[in-house]
């Protein structure tokens, strides 16, 4: 059967949905159920929001013959990661008033509150509402997030370059108008020829969409993994334009070979903005057009494109577009991971990078980070920007002020806390999988911080402890914090099993490979001794952990 007269239940529901409405209203109103019904289940993601359950409770409830515990997720649309203070307190209240009260930064720059249950939702979203906040397709079948390189004196170019993250998600928002109506209770607008969306039109596209922007020499935004990366050219310290990248995305299937983790391809350059933007809603246009609508794993870009082929793939969006993309210009990448602690950008101002382990905001044994940003919030005198490792930057503090968020930063122990974890840990990303991602395999953020905690005496056994080797660790092959994209990467298979892969570059320009498969924690550390020692042994001088194991154990398997 032909892909068009077999598409997959989500395409009917998306269709049916009257602009991304379908019966979320009267889901609301339930009061039998903490649940929604299940197609709206499809359509509130693309309101930012996924049902989950709380999976610790689950054997629980099922034996007191309970329903799920029901709730859940709302992930912000802030593009480039980005929050005035003002805007940082309302989160503190709302995720205090409505949520588990853990403020958790994502690898895509922005906040998720977990725990919302379903009479909190409508309350939590008119709450950020009042603060110009939204959640407007941060999920479901459209354009995500932006992502953007966070750190602001990475180049005096970054506010310019940072600038297309918000562009961009202007550009390629959905015109529904569902999300006011449900959610804010604004008058139905019977007559919805104002939502007339000549982008995704009753179909949206056939599977998520992300699109980073990356400033070199640094890649703190892990361009290539998105479905269309920009990579920023700077010539004697001007913006020239973007090399465009297409056909990133991690996620593969244990066992499905026909799916696979992919790097973009860089296959241009633009010079203007107005380029720049026509290419990218046209590669949008040709996935909502080619891309696979009956087999969800198959429909990402990344398939869609190595179907096509990179010729004909830009043959068609030259035609779109109605002009030539240029010959990629070079550049180089010197860097992946965030510059901790105080740097100053050529305006002036102040920025602290601040370690966040797993991204989760919270007060804990290990610093009171959740306090201590509030209090700097109340400060007015910075603001926040999120890096897509899951980190918090106090950012764009005076010179003057610096001192009084330098002993905020100490007196919650934010700064100790940044300053005395190990390189390792540094570096690390995990994706939140349980307790309540429905996909989890395995755990990950969870579980991270104590595995990191047995490897570091390994790395100072061999004299490794300076070095910045990239681990990260995702519940399920989905690769939520990308981790076929790091040094050392985890992957779930099973509660308490994990499969390793070794092999990936430092600067996200290599992915890495499957070493060993289903270890528990003893072979996992077992495992990890042998390959430190033998990297400690034998490594080139400068050689980097990934560049090493590629060499030695993956490039000729
Ligand atoms: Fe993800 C699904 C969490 C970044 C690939 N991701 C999910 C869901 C919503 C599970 C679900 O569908 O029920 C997870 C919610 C867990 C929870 O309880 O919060 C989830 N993904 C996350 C976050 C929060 C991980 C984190 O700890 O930071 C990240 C949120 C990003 C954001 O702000 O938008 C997150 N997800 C990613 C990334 C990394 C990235 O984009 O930089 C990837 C790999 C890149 C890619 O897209 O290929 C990623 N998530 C997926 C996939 C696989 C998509 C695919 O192509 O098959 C799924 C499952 C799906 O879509 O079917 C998924
Ligand atoms: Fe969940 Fe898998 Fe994503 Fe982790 S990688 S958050 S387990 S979907």
């Amino acid at each position: 059967m032909s892909e068009k007269n077999n598409l997959s239940p989500i395409e009917k529901i998306k269709v049916a949905s009257k602009g991304l409405r379908g019966t979320l209203k009267e889901s609301l109103l339930d009061e039998h159920t903490g649940a929604i019904r299940e197609p709206d289940e499809a359509l509130v993601k693309f309101h930012g929001m996924y049902q989950q359950d709380d999976r610790d409770r689950r054997e629980e409830r099922e034996t007191k013959k309970l329903e799920r515990l029901y709730s859940f997720m709302i992930r912000l649309r802030l593009p480039g990661g980005f929050l005035t203070p003002e805007r940082w307190r309302a989160v503190h209240h709302v995720a205090g008033e409505h949520s588990t009260g853990v403020i958790k930064i994502t690898t895509r720059q922005t906040i998720q509150l977990h725990g919302i249950l379903k009479s909190h939702v409508k309350p939590t979203i008119k709450a950020f509402n009042d603060v110009s906040l939204d959640s407007i397709a941060a999920c479901g079948d459209v354009n995500r997030v932006v992502t953007c390189n966070a750190l602001p004196s990475q180049s005096h170019l970054h506010p310019q370059i940072h600038a297309y993250a918000d562009k961009i998600s202007q550009l390629l928002l959905p015109k529904t108008k569902a999300y006011y109506e449900i959610w804010m209770d604004d008058e139905l607008i019977a007559e919805r020829s104002d939502e007339t969306d000549p982008l995704y039109q009753d179909r949206y596209l056939p599977r998520k969409f992300k699109i980073g922007i990356a400033i070199p020499p640094n890649n703190d935004a892990d361009v290539l993994i998105n479905d269309i990366g920009l990579i920023a050219i700077i010539e004697n310290d001007e913006l020239k334009g973007f090399n465009i990248a297409v056909g990133g995305g991690l996620s593969f299937t244990h066992g499905n070979e026909a799916t696979y983790p992919r790097l973009a391809t860089v296959i241009g350059f633009t010079d203007t903005e107005e380029k720049t933007l026509k290419a990218i809603y046209e590669i949008v246009t040709i996935q909502r057009d080619f891309g696979n609508r009956s087999d969800r794993k198959q429909a990402r870009l990344k398939y869609t494109f190595d179907k096509m082929g990179v010729e004909a793939f830009k043959k068609e969006l030259d035609k779109r577009t109605g002009f030539k993309l240029e010959e990629p210009k070079p550049f180089t990448f010197l860097q992946r991971k965030d510059e901790y602690g105080w740097t100053k950008s050529d305006d002036g101002l102040w920025h602290y990078t601040a370690f966040v382990e797993g991204g989760r905001v919270t007060d804990d044994a290990n610093a009171a980070t959740k306090t201590g940003f509030y209090e700097i919030a109340k400060t007015g005198k910075a603001n926040f920007r999120f890096t897509c490792n899951q980190n918090v930057i106090i950012a764009d503090v005076i010179e003057e002020d610096k001192a009084e968020i330098d002993a905020l930063l100490t007196q919650f122990g934010i700064r100790q806390f940044t300053e005395n974890a190990s390189a390792v840990r540094l570096n690390t990303v995990a994706c939140v999988a349980f307790n309540t991602c429905g996909l989890a395999l395995a755990e990950a953020q969870r579980y991270l911080p104590t595995l990191i905690t047995k490897i570091e005496p390994i790395l100072n056994k061999y004299e490794l402890n300076d070095e910045d080797v990239i681990i990260r660790m995702t519940g399920c092959p989905n690769g939520c914090g990308r981790s076929t994209a790091a040094e050392i990467g985890f992957i779930g298979t099973a509660y308490g099993l994990y499969n390793l892969h070794i092999g990936g570059d430092r600067l996200g320009l290599r992915l890495n490979k499957k070493y060993k498969e289903n270890l528990d924690e003893a072979n996992i550390l077992a495992t990890v001794d042998e390959l430190f020692k033998v990297f400690a042994k034998e490594r080139n001088s400068g050689e980097t952990f990934g560049d090493f194991s590629y060499r030695k154990w993956i490039a000729n398997q």
